[in-house]
């Protein structure tokens, strides 16, 4: 059987990529792993599905990221790696111009299950906190010293998957990593500053509309917030991420499971699931397609938004019950 190690050393030319509107931990994932392939003397690509979003373009600084273009011709390659994802359905309308080079497709995920995608070489730990610390990983069994933008990248993927350090999954191996990454001369206030500190003028009117668009259900266990295509649209004009409202909705005291729904312009509707105390959101969500962690999952469904709204609260509702008396943390 061939090792992750070999295929990294057995190919040339490589492509890396991640799913769509790709976050923190993506974007991380990727920086480390084309400095890791450019180290092995690789030709190395990063081509998304989408852009990277503007409070990311800090990261350019030291490493070329690009979409894909409908009418652009892709870069040569021989092998993919699908980062923070392991289905190509996740890449939109990359995926099939992938599929037509008939690449060795890998997977470097953190997701339950990932195993089990499109990748027919895995990379996977589902305990690991962020995609991007299984990168840091591939660097030490390499035995490649860490260049300075990729320790900023695995620092990005730290930050993006554990909420600051402030999630349960924010784990030894995350913070004996960000020890090292701050000492490697990382600087996470500048990082902050760059995430965080600039922001639309727009975006504070934003955070308090989508806010207010939140309702609580079951006994106050559930919030549950549904953004409609016109607020999804101004929130695109002002690059404002509509997830800064999961948080807000979490901190509630009582709430076990916060749902926000946004409605996206193919009809589709995105639902982000976050849990606290013992709710499994992941196994809520894959009883519609979605997959995730067991605090963090999203799904697709292709159904109006008050249908939508109204199978997730009814799904969250049978998991409170099989859970019994519910634990709170
Ligand atoms: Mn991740």
């Amino acid at each position: 059987m061939t090792t992750f190690h070999d295929f990294l050393r057995g190919n040339q030319r490589f492509l890396l990529t991640g799913h769509e509107n790709p976050d923190g931990d993506c974007l991380g994932a990727e920086v480390a792993l084309w400095h890791l392939l450019r180290a092995l003397g690789k030709t190395v690509n990063i081509v998304n599905p989408d852009p990277i979003g503007r409070s990311f373009d800090f990261l350019q600084r030291h490493t070329p990221f690009s979409h894909a273009r409908p009418d652009e011709p892709l870069p040569d390659f021989d092998a993919v790696v699908l980062l923070d994802c392991c289905q190509l359905s996740r890449t939109g309308l990359l995926g099939p111009r992938l599929v037509q080079k008939k690449p060795t497709f890998a997977v470097i995920d953190h997701h339950v299950g990932s195993e089990r995608g499109d990748g027919s070489i895995c990379y996977v730990d589902s305990t690991a906190a962020a995609t991007g610390a299984l990168v840091r990983r591939l660097y030490r069994e390499l035995d490649v010293p860490l260049p300075m933008a990729a320790a900023e990248g695995i620092f990005l993927s730290l930050v993006a998957d554990t909420g600051w350090f402030r999630y349960s999954n924010a784990d030894q191996e995350v913070f004996a990593m960000a020890s090292e990454l701050v000492a490697a001369g990382v600087d996470g206030s500048r990082i902050y500053d760059a995430l965080y500190r600039r922001n639309h003028p727009d975006s504070a009117g934003l955070l308090a509309d989508a806010l207010h668009r939140h309702r609580l259900a079951l006994g106050g266990k559930l919030a549950i917030a549904c953004l409609d295509k016109a607020l999804m649209d101004r929130a695109a004009r002002a690059d404002f991420d509509t997830d800064a409202v999961l948080d807000p909705l979490r901190s509630l005291e009582g709430i076990e499971v916060v749902a926000l729904l946004k409605e996206r312009f193919d009809g589709t509707v995105k639902c982000s699931l976050r849990a606290r105390g013992d709710v499994d959101v992941q196994a809520i969500v894959a009883t519609f397609g979605g997959g995730g962690h067991k605090k963090a999952a999203g799904v697709t469904m292709r159904m109006p938004m008050a249908a939508a709204e109204a199978a997730i609260e009814a799904a969250v509702q049978q998991s409170l019950l099989a859970l019994g008396g519910t634990k709170r943390t």
